[in-house]
């Protein structure tokens, strides 16, 4: 489209999910209205993550606010408006939290059709510092009708209907994918809107970066540490790799899919598991990876393929660009040999 016609044909998120609705006309639009009470939450998250930092600074956060209420931790807050928002869109039946040990099951009155799992305000303990954090969640669908439990969420990654983002940096920046591609948009304030402005994203067959958070070094399997050492060290006369780390998922994961490379959070002497959990943080950026032409590998199978059987529980991840993981995968192979 001219740029005239791109600056007037403004494609919110809104219009894109309904232009995708359209795709299926079995649909109702019991997606659309999730999806948007979803963006209500991070329009939110983003207005009190900004207001964070300043109301810190002079003071408002304090101990209580003007109501003389007791301020919340923000990734409570999060967590709060996530769930309201979507107990009230009347499409969720089951919410699971990185929040709260327990699933949310929703009351009969307000159930729909779809199971949310998510990380609120994921690296929050980063806010102080200003670094980008981010809500991350997966959606996936209850076929049937049925008295919902946790066993409709406890279902391999590859399950889920849709999968995304929102980063809270420099820019407010939504990524989704419902299965067809991954799109970004990034929130116009003026308008309250995301525009889509990362149509399609496709991750680069191959990456010049690797993050992982070295201070672990220690403690890594060979696979693990064999792989860092090709990182730093190529054999085959090729430039070493540059290391990016954040420490936050969702800043880590996002320069990933956007310039390619690789993000690894490994198990470890210490955490054999990892520490990254499965159902609101590996899954839904596993999903986003492979949906952009990437990979996700936990070290032993196709992270879209394990069947978690806890709510909260962990798993070592490799994940993006497709040759550099198959990289990793091959040194976990010959290791089982
Ligand atoms: P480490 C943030 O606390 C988080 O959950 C993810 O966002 C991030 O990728 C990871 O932990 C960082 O962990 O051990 O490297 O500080």
């Amino acid at each position: 489209p001219s740029e005239e016609a791109r600056r007037t044909d403004l494609m919110t998120i809104t219009r894109f999910v309904l232009n995708e609705q359209s795709k299926h006309p079995e649909s109702r639009g019991d997606f659309t209205i999730l999806l948007s009470h979803i963006v209500l939450g991070c329009k939110f998250v983003c207005t009190a993550v900004n207001k964070a930092g300043l109301a810190k600074l002079i003071g408002l956060a304090g101990d209580t606010n003007v109501q003389g209420e007791e301020q919340k931790k923000l990734d409570v807050l999060s967590n709060d408006v996530f769930v309201k928002a979507l107990i009230s869109s009347g499409r969720t039946c089951i919410l699971v939290s990185e929040e709260d040990e327990e699933a949310t099951i929703v009351e009969p009155s307000k159930r729909g059709k779809y199971c949310v799992v998510f990380d609120p305000l994921d690296g929050s303990s980063n806010i102080d510092c200003g670094v980008s954090i981010g809500t991350i969640f997966g959606i996936y669908l209850m076929k049937d009708a049925h008295e919902p439990t946790v066993d409709d969420v406890l279902l391999p990654g590859k399950k889920m209907v849709a999968a995304g983002y929102c980063m809270y940096g420099s820019s407010c920046t939504f990524v989704l994918s419902t299965g067809r591609g991954v799109n970004g948009f990034t929130l116009d304030p003026s308008l309250g809107e995301f525009i889509l402005t990362h149509p399609d994203i496709k991750i680069p067959k191959k990456g010049k970066i690797y993050s992982v958070n070295e201070g672990n070094a220690k403690n890594w399997d060979g696979p693990t540490t064999k792989y860092v050492e090709k990182c730093k060290f190529p054999k085959d006369g090729s430039s070493p790799k540059s290391l990016r780390y954040v420490g936050s998922m969702v800043a880590d994961v996002h320069r990933t899919l956007l310039y390619g490379g690789i993000f690894l959070y490994p198990a470890d002497k210490k955490s054999p598991c990892g520490k990254l959990r499965v159902l609101y943080e590996v899954f839904p950026m596993s999903f986003l990876m492979e949906q952009a032409g990437g990979q996700a590998f936990t070290g032993n199978q196709r992270a879209l393929d394990l069947v978690p059987k806890k709510l909260h529980e962990r798993s070592p991840i490799f994940l993006g660009s497709y040759d550099d993981v198959e990289e990793i995968k091959a040194l976990y192979a010959a290791e089982e040999k």
